[in-house]
Order: structure tokens, then C-alpha cells, then sequence
């Protein structure tokens, strides 16, 4: 048998990936974090750490507060009982509690004393602005894609009036609400925002649907479209869904050179009395994606499932599907022990031809905790595999793990979009959007 390599070539290995790992900055290619332009939008500090509705379930299931009384309560109030409950009366163990603690501690805060008064003092000094780029630094995370959606009404007017665009800050078009409530939403709203379409999908009705696409695809500059999609999705479908994927949504991707993000296995509201926090997990039909894939070889998709069950036959179909590209660790996933055990998984399975992480970040100071323990769970299973190549004579050299790094925090993914962007000579749809430019 190969000789494992010895402990200390193994531990200087480890050293080695972990100082790359630490060095290199991520692109995280799917957060709910806005541009510091979008005000109130961009949640940050304490209290929204702690509101985060990871911790808010949590909270649920160790005390009897009624729903209604909690919800009814400040954002402080909610974090005062947050704390004390999940923090105070039990020690913090859950992944989401752990990552408010990692968070603080990144933050050069000193958590021992348990003093959340005085942790609030010390956020209160800081602005958006300021906060961002400390944040973004020593998270060692120099690009975030948001999620945009023109059905968020607050969201919709900051794009409509424009503004000066932070170029850390890139955009995905979120697109849910068109394809999963077509005739009892989005068409009533697409109409009022000036496109003739109705319920029917006919062609006048996609045509225009294409419209609203392109609009917006410019509006925000758009990197890729995105759909979260519940366990039912199948295809073929006779329905709006499915149709309106084939119709618009794909062919306007083509045209724009975009990717196209699906996220299935989502079960909304599965506890609405937990409002945000109420979301569940269901098993989706790989099959139909791998349909919907083989049908659509010019388009490019990004995967990223809910369900742990999901994800071995999703990292076969990545290996039948070459445009086809897997991403992050999602929601509820998003925890030591399945990290590990995805990652592994993905690149035994498809080498480095992998997203490995994303943050799903919603309150920006959490990207300090998401991309520390992400970045330890990853050094863990890249030395293994270096060390795997080690053991065969082929040593790794450091400018190599360095590309392969670069590679699996946000290159990958680059080459990924790139590739097809560069099948369709649109220069004049997505017209660059240079530092200081404002998007009309
Ligand atoms: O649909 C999504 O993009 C999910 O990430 C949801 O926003 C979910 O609420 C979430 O925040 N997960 O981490
Ligand atoms: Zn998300």
C-alpha cells in the first residue's frame, strides 16, 4: 500500500493550506447583504446578530414566549431575551450561536464577561460605511454578490432612483416570485410596473417578460439569475413555472451569457408563526434538474440544495454536466458536520471544479464567523487530499495550492460565468459598470 506521508510532512502541509486559505480573499457568491448605499437594508451589529432568525428558532424551542408577544417586542427586546435564553441560561454550543461568539471574538471583543450593554456601546461607535470595509477585511472577503429583488418594494426604489454602486458589492437577479407566482403576483405586478403581460403566457406575454428581464439584468448589472425552488419542482412541467424557465428565463440568460442559480428543497413556511425563521427542508427530484440541464446545454446553472440527501446525486449530475456548477454549503446545511462531509464528498467526486462555500450572510458582521469556520473545515480537507497526493510522490508546490484555493473562493466560479459571457458577444447589454458610475 502507499505509505501515508509522515506526521511532520503532514503538519507542514497543514500549515501551509491553512496560511493560504487565511491569505486569500473569497468571493462570496450568494449573501442577503446590500451595498452600503442601500441603507437600512444592510443589517449589522449586535442586536442583528442576535435577531438572526437561525437563533430566533432556537430561542423558540427553549422558552414559551408567545409568538405574538415576541414578535410584538423591539429589536433590542428580542435580542435581550435571545441572549439570555440561548446565551445565558445555556451555554451557546449551536453552530449559529458559536458563529455570534466567533464574530465578537474576530472582532478583537471580549465575550468572558458575558456583557452585552457594554458590547452594544461598542458597535454604536461605528458607521455603515467604515464598519463594511473593517468587517470585509478581516473577514478576508473582497467581493459579495447580494440578492436583488425588483419584487422587494424598498429594495426596487433605491434602484429606481440610482445610485453610486460599491464595486465590492455585485448583484443576482432574485427572481422567485415570477416563476413560482406567476398569475397571482408577479403578472399583476409586472403590469403595473409597464409591461403588457397577462396571466396567459402568451408570446406577447414572454416577449415581455423578456423585457423585464433585460431591464433589470442592466439595472443591476446582474452576475447571475436566482430561483429557490420547493421540493415539488419537477420537469418537464406543464406549468407556469417550468414554462416560463423554457420561454424567458433561459432564453434570457443565453442572451445575456448568464448562469442560472437553482436552490431546491426549500419548504416555505412550514411554521409561519416563526415568520422568517419558519422555512423547512424537503428532498428535491435530482432527476428533474438533470433533465432540465441536459435539455439546456447553452445555458450554465449553479446548484446549491437544501437537503443533505440531495447532495451525492447532485455531485453525480455535476459529473455528467459540465455547465453544470455546485455551490456552498446552504442554510441548513451551513454546519461543521456537513461542510466536512460536502466537501469532502465534492472534491472526491469533482476535484476542484467547486464553489465549496458561499455565507447566505444576511447581517454583515456574520461573514467574520461563516468564512472562519468555513476556512478551517476546508484547510482540514484540502491537506487531507494534498496529503493523499504527497503519499504518491506528486508534492503539491505552493503556488499550485495557491491557484487550486484561489480557485475554489471564487475563481471557479468566475471561469464558470466567463465561459459562457464569452459565447455571447452582447458588449452593448451589459455595458461595464465603472467605480463611481451611477446605474440608471
Ligand atoms: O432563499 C434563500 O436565499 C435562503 O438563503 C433564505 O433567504 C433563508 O432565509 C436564509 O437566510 N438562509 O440562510
Ligand atoms: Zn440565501
Amino acid at each position: 500500500m502507499t505509505q501515508p506521508v509522515s506526521t511532520k510532512r503532514r503538519a507542514a502541509l497543514a500549515a501551509q493550506v491553512e496560511k493560504t486559505l487565511a491569505n486569500t480573499p473569497v468571493y462570496d457568491i450568494h449573501t442577503h447583504l446590500y451595498d452600503p448605499a442601500f441603507g437600512e437594508l444592510l443589517l449589522w451589529g449586535i442586536d442583528d446578530l442576535l435577531v438572526y432568525h437561525y437563533l430566533v428558532a432556537e430561542a423558540f424551542r427553549q422558552f414559551d414566549v408567545p409568538y405574538d408577544k415576541f414578535w410584538a417586542m423591539s429589536k433590542q427586546q428580542q435580542a435581550d431575551v435571545i441572549w439570555d435564553t440561548l446565551f445565558i441560561q445555556h451555554s451557546p454550543i449551536s453552530e449559529s450561536c458559536r458563529g455570534v461568539l466567533t464574530t465578537l471574538n474576530r472582532l478583537g471583543l471580549d465575550v468572558k464577561k458575558r456583557d452585552l450593554p457594554k458590547l452594544r456601546k461598542w458597535f454604536a461607535k461605528w458607521n455603515v460605511a467604515d464598519y463594511t470595509t473593517h468587517v470585509m477585511e478581516r473577514a478576508g472577503v473582497n467581493r459579495i454578490c447580494m440578492t436583488n429583488s425588483p419584487f422587494d418594494d424598498i429594495e426596487r426604489a433605491v434602484w429606481e432612483r440610482g445610485f453610486e454602486r460599491d464595486p465590492r458589492f455585485t448583484a443576482a437577479l432574485r427572481i422567485d416570485p415570477l416563476l413560482l407566482s406567476w398569475s397571482d403576483s408577479a403578472a399583476p405586478r409586472l403590469r403595473d410596473w409597464g409591461y403588457n403581460v397577462t396571466p396567459e403566457l402568451s408570446e406577447k406575454t414572454v416577449k415581455e417578460v423578456r423585457r423585464f428581464l433585460a431591464d433589470w439584468t442592466r439595472r443591476i448589472d446582474a452576475q447571475y439569475l436566482m430561483v429557490s425552488l420547493p421540493p415539488d419542482f419537477i420537469y418537464p412541467g406543464n406549468n407556469s413555472c417550468a414554462r416560463l424557465m423554457e420561454t424567458a428565463v433561459l432564453p434570457h440568460c443565453r442572451e445575456f451569457g448568464l448562469p442560472f442559480a437553482m436552490m431546491p428543497g426549500v419548504k416555505r413556511g412550514v411554521n409561519p408563526l416563526l415568520k422568517l425563521a419558519g422555512d423547512g427542508v424537503g428532498l428535491c427530484d435530482t432527476a428533474s434538474y438533470e433533465s432540465l440541464i441536459a435539455a439546456h446545454p447553452d445555458n450554465q446553472f449553479l446548484i446549491t440544495a437544501l437537503a443533505r440527501e440531495n447532495q451525492y446525486s447532485l455531485c453525480v449530475a455535476a459529473r455528467k454536466f459540465r455547465n453544470l456548477h455546485l455551490f456552498g454549503c446552504w442554510w441548513f446545511t451551513n454546519i461543521p458536520y456537513l461542510i466536512e462531509e460536502m466537501t469532502r464528498m465534492r472534491l472526491e467526486l469533482i476535484g476542484l471544479s467547486v464553489t465549496p462555500q458561499h455565507s447566505d450572510a444576511r447581517v454583515l458582521d456574520q461573514i467574520l464567523y461563516k468564512w472562519d469556520h468555513s476556512r478551517r473545515l476546508i484547510a482540514k480537507v484540502l491537506t487531507d487530499k494534498y496529503a493523499d497526493l504527497a503519499a504518491t510522490g506528486w508534492e503539491p508546490t505552493g503556488a499550485e495550492i495557491q491557484r487550486d484555493v484561489q480557485d475554489l473562493f471564487g475563481g471557479a466560479f468566475e471561469r464558470f460565468c466567463g465561459r459562457h459571457a464569452a459565447r455571447v458577444a452582447h458588449a452593448s447589454v451589459r455595458p461595464p459598470v465603472k467605480r463611481g458610475q451611477r446605474r440608471v
